[in-house]
């Protein structure tokens, strides 16, 4: 894990433990309840901990888009139990706790009342890496999220400790699966908890009204990880973010969204019966220097010429002539498009690239590679070292990708402008850069996707018996079915 096996060790110094929020009231809607930069040791971020035996390792996360997230790695091949935990309101920990050492850590209640959200995000994103000797880890593990309300804190016949959970799995009910599944993108994912989704239905009380979830009086946060039929390996989890939201939420199987299951919905889910639910991945060029440069430009220390050429790789392209035998200094070559390019409806990037000798000038020496990145002002997001070759290739880039990753917001950032660098370490002679075709790749969902009730991949039998409750129950905005969230 890098640098981060490091974190175990340090020294953990004043922990910052929160105040208690509920004197504050209910949480205001577009709060975000955790964002993870306030406790930022080595042990314990914002007072959440670790649960599971296949943990590896578990602290705070600098790679987050904001820089400071949480994350927990664990190897599957690791045996006993079987998921992965995270929670706040869990503690607190006595000094020993393996990560906090002599420090205790977390705390017993995060007191929050939640009553005015519709829903929580989260910001997840699942990263599969390498760790030698074991090869890269597969995807598929799922996410339980849990809210825990403060009864437990009660004494006598009043103390019951009820759980609401975004069911895995409901009694009678197969066709049901909630649970949060990050694709194997290995990108930042937002993931929408509706409040009203949220089962409490095995907690007796709860149901029969005794001791009802109290939304306004939140103890503690649970999510539990286990691993989907495919997985294996080292998985690791980063989370950020936790945001309570009063967005609307709509019943299950809602489609054209005016608040109720009816006839009108049922179209909408024959329509989606049988189709392919694979995100489809479609392009748009967003240069193709057809018309002139295109706002591009061309600089560097060791630059000698630029402009059109009338072979690119589909019909007009760009070039950069850099001499690396100039007695210069600096970093070597950039092409830039114009400022404010905006790259938010993408995913990723594609660009054509060559790079040649010229004719009748010094044959160039050294590797044949390029930087691409995305820069606003100073700040840059880059992908190093891609290989070129003498003949015209494709270079496709998910903005994942990139270091650090984009937000969407900078995506489409006034500023924001695309870069291809070609550096002088270790060049000599002279190198024409060509290029084309720079295109954004898109990912779009099928629109079919949220009417696969069990998330098993497929809209059928299944999700239409999800639908026919969800459709003849009596009232979902009204009793208690969790499954028509
Ligand atoms: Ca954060
Ligand atoms: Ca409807
Ligand atoms: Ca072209
Ligand atoms: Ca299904």
């Amino acid at each position: 894990m890098r640098s981060r096996i490091a974190f175990v060790h340090v020294a953990v110094g004043v922990l910052l433990i929160c105040a208690a929020r509920s004197s504050a009231g209910p949480v205001a809607p577009g709060t975000v309840i955790f964002d993870f930069n306030i406790n930022t040791n080595g042990c314990d971020p914002d007072n959440w901990n670790f649960f599971g035996t296949p943990t590896t390792d578990f602290g705070p996360d600098p790679d987050a888009q904001d820089g400071h997230g949480a994350y927990h790695s664990g190897n599957w091949l690791i045996p006993g139990g079987p998921f992965l935990g995270q929670g706040v309101g869990i503690g607190p920990f006595a000094p020993g706790q393996p990560l906090c050492g002599v420090n205790g850590s977390g705390i017993a209640d995060i007191d929050l009342d939640l009553s005015l959200a519709t829903a929580l995000t989260i910001k997840v994103r699942l990263e599969l890496p390498e760790e030698p000797p074991f090869p890269a880890g597969t995807a598929g593990v799922r996410m339980q999220f849990q809210l825990i309300d403060s009864n437990a804190l009660l004494t006598g016949p009043e103390a019951s400790d009820t759980v609401a959970v975004l069911p895995g799995d409901v009694p009678g009910r197969p066709w049901v699966d909630r649970r949060i599944e990050p694709g194997d993108v290995q990108a930042w994912e937002t993931f929408t908890i509706p409040l009203a989704g949220l089962d409490a239905g095995y907690d007796v009380d709860a149901v029969a009204g005794d001791t009802p979830f109290d939304l306004s009086d939140i103890k503690a946060i649970r999510m539990i990880w286990r691993p989907g039929p495919d997985t294996t390996l080292v998985n690791v989890i980063h989370f950020d973010e936790i945001t309570a939201i009063d967005d609307p939420v709509y019943p299950w199987g809602d489609s054209d969204h005016d608040a109720d299951v009816d006839l009108a919905d049922f179209g909408k889910v024959q329509e989606c019966y049988g189709v392919d639910l694979t995100p489809t991945h479609p392009t748009a060029v967003v240069y193709d220097f057809e018309s002139g440069d295109q706002g591009w430009g061309s600089f560097g220390p060791y630059s000698t010429d630029s402009g059109l050429i009338a072979g690119g790789s589909s019909g007009q392209g760009r070039y950069h002539i850099a001499d690396f035998d100039l007695s210069t200094t600096g970093f070597g070559i950039v092409d830039t498009s114009p400022l404010g390019v905006d790259l938010s409806a993408y995913t990723g990037l594609s660009v054509d690239v060559r790079m040649l000798n010229v004719p009748g000038e010094t044959a160039f020496g050294g590797q044949r590679e390029f930087d691409l990145a995305l820069g606003i002002g100073e700040k840059e997001f880059i992908v190093t070292d891609l290989q070129a070759t003498t003949d015209y290739q494709t270079f496709a880039v998910n903005f994942y990708e990139l270091a650090p990753q984009p937000t969407i917001e900078e995506l489409s950032d006034p500023n924001l402008e695309i870069k291809l660098i070609v550096r002088s370490d270790g060049k000599s002679g002279v190198l024409e850069l060509d290029y084309d075709q720079v295109t954004g790749i898109q990912t779009v969902q099928s629109p079919c996707l949220p009417l696969d009730a069990n998330r098993d991949g497929a809209i059928d039998t299944d999700d239409m018996l999800n639908f026919q409750e969800c459709l003849l129950g009596p009232g979902v905005t009204d009793g208690f079915y969790p499954w028509c969230y």
